[in-house]
């Protein structure tokens, strides 16, 4: 699987080196994630900042989008075994993000909120990588609801789980905690040329 896998993005001219040990490449951009797609209000939406902060925060959707957009041209792999190359991403970079919070030295991780109750964990040093983005547009058109309008976050070195659909905010801890998947029996940080899969991996 992983041979085959590989072998075929060589075939390709994709650099096998891109695709990590047993996932396959596909054009296709499946849909996965607990529950059903949420309804979003924008008039309602907020994005929350909390947990140890020196301020919390409240966004609008309106103040998101107002803050400095990026691109960015990103490799994705699903624990279900699909890698997605060079898609094309436009949002707000965690950079941004994080240089508008006052994190408290004492932080360790991020849980990342979503609707729903869904969250995920994330290490802090992992959270801040440049190419890490809140992303309201893929492939030059609005995100499509199914895929986490109106914004995703978009981690691309860790497996895809981590990268939160219909995001609506974060949680600064001093100690690492489970998210949704990661209850569910999902690996705790989830490296994908590690295969860091599932509990034990
Ligand atoms: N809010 C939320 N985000 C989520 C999930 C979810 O269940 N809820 N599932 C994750 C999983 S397991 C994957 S593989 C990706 C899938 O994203 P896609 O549907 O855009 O391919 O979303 C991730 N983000
Ligand atoms: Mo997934």
């Amino acid at each position: 699987m992983s041979l085959l896998g590989r072998k075929k993005a060589d075939l390709a001219g994709v650099d096998p080196a891109r695709v990590p040990p047993g996932q396959y490449v596909t054009e296709r951009f499946p849909v996965l994630h607990a529950g059903v797609v949420p309804r979003v209000d924008l008039s309602k939406w907020d994005f929350r900042v909390e947990g140890l902060v020196a301020t919390r925060v409240v966004w609008s959707y309106e103040d998101v989008k107002s803050m400095p957009m990026t691109e960015k041209i990103l490799d994705i792999h699903c624990v279900t075994k699909w890698t997605k190359l060079d898609t094309r991403w436009e949002g707000v970079s965690v950079k941004e993000i994080m240089s508008r919070v006052e994190v408290d030295p004492s932080a360790t991780h991020v849980l990342v909120q979503a609707e729903q109750g869904f969250t995920a964990n994330i290490p802090l040093p992992d959270f801040t990588h440049d190419e890490n983005l809140f992303a309201y547009r893929f492939g030059g058109e609005d995100l499509a609801p199914e895929h986490g309008w109106p914004l995703r976050l978009v981690v691309p070195h860790l497996y895809f789980w981590k990268s939160v659909k219909w995001v609506r905010g974060l949680r600064f801890l001093d100690h690492d905690t489970p998210g949704f998947w990661e209850r569910n029996g999902y690996h705790m940080y989830g490296d994908p040329f590690r295969e860091q899969r599932y509990w034990g991996d």
